[in-house]
């Protein structure tokens, strides 16, 4: 029986895809590493998670690495220019986790709208016999701008139509499809009732959302962000739900995950959520299976199938 190829591990999977992942190379822990650095020349890949960052010496120190597999479709952790340099192939998993984000979306969204998270803690906190919650808003007829209008931001946009809302979207270029471009960010905001982050992270779009951006979405605007917290300045992002120079806000996804800004946790105007958009049974295990279908191709010499290009 051939020995298992030797990974390099950096983050923690869900155990059925740790398990999948397990069950066909021998991962090594960092710690594994730093406790045996004659292993770093067995090392073949590198298999992560989007929301992990692998520092350039990592890439560096191992001389046999051939390929960096992340379960996730955001790329922003690791220095893919470093990588291609060293003709180290980078993999991501596109497409098979559209529709978990979307979903989530769109429940961050009718959560904010109708206050979903403080209803359910009226009813059980036995107020309701104070009276009636208190009115909130409908999706339908809003302005809901996108930005960022990629394969997410796409499959946010189907679903958002079919509730009735009005789109638009900003991203780096317009794009051939049947719906508004707005290239002007803060325009974008201006004219939109909920603003919707689903760029990708990265240098390009560090801060993109900051108190000009805030102001112009507005006291009655919404900021919903299930891309990366590096797309918001969260200082701006506080002092607009402190101030009511917006509504509300919805995060999924924070500036130094695991940890949450906790000025945040002090207003009843946002919902925190742990970075949950592919967080389904069927998306995680859909996800880890192209992950090592890449992995399982590259070493067998085939073209893996969702290499990253840039
Ligand atoms: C998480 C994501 O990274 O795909 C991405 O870019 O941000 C999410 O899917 C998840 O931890 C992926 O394993």
């Amino acid at each position: 029986m051939t020995a298992k190829i030797k990974l390099l591990q950096i983050g923690q999977f869900p155990e059925d895809a740790q398990n999948l992942i397990k069950a066909q190379f021998n991962c090594i822990l960092p710690a594994q590493l730093d406790q045996n650095p004659q292993l770093r020349t067995d090392i073949r890949g590198i298999v992560t998670r989007s929301n992990y960052r692998i520092p350039e010496d990592t890439v560096r120190s191992l001389p046999n690495l051939g390929i960096i597999a992340t379960c996730g479709v955001g790329y922003d952790g690791i220095p893919v220019k470093l990588a291609h340099a060293r003709d180290v192939v980078v993999t991501n998993t596109p497409d098979v986790l559209n529709s978990a984000v979307a979903e989530l979306t769109v429940g961050l969204i009718l959560a904010l709208l109708r206050r979903l998270p403080a209803a359910h803690h009226y009813v059980h906190a036995n107020r309701w016999p104070e009276g009636p919650f208190p009115l909130g808003e409908s999706l339908a007829g809003k302005h809901v701008g996108i930005v960022g209008y990629g394969r997410i931001g796409k499959s946010i946009a189907e679903r958002l139509s079919v509730f009735g809302a009005h789109l638009a979207y900003h991203g780096r270029r317009r794009q051939p499809v049947d719906m508004a471009y707005q290239p002007d960010l803060t325009a974008l905001a201006r004219d939109s009732d909920i603003l919707v982050l689903a760029a990708p992270g990265g240098q390009a779009t560090t801060h993109m959302i900051n108190a000009q951006v805030l102001s112009a979405l507005g006291a009655a605007g919404y900021l919903v962000n299930i891309a990366r917290g590096s797309l918001v300045n969260e200082t701006d992002l506080v002092n607009a739900l402190s101030s009511g120079a917006i509504a509300g806000a919805a995060l999924d996804v924070h500036a130094a995950e695991p940890h949450v800004n906790q000025e945040l946790l002090k207003l009843d105007n946002v919902i925190l959520t742990p970075h949950m958009g592919s967080a389904t049974h069927q998306t995680r295990m859909a996800m880890a299976e192209l992950t090592l279908s890449n992995l399982r191709r590259f070493f067998e010499g085939k073209p893996v199938l969702t290499p990253v290009s840039s």
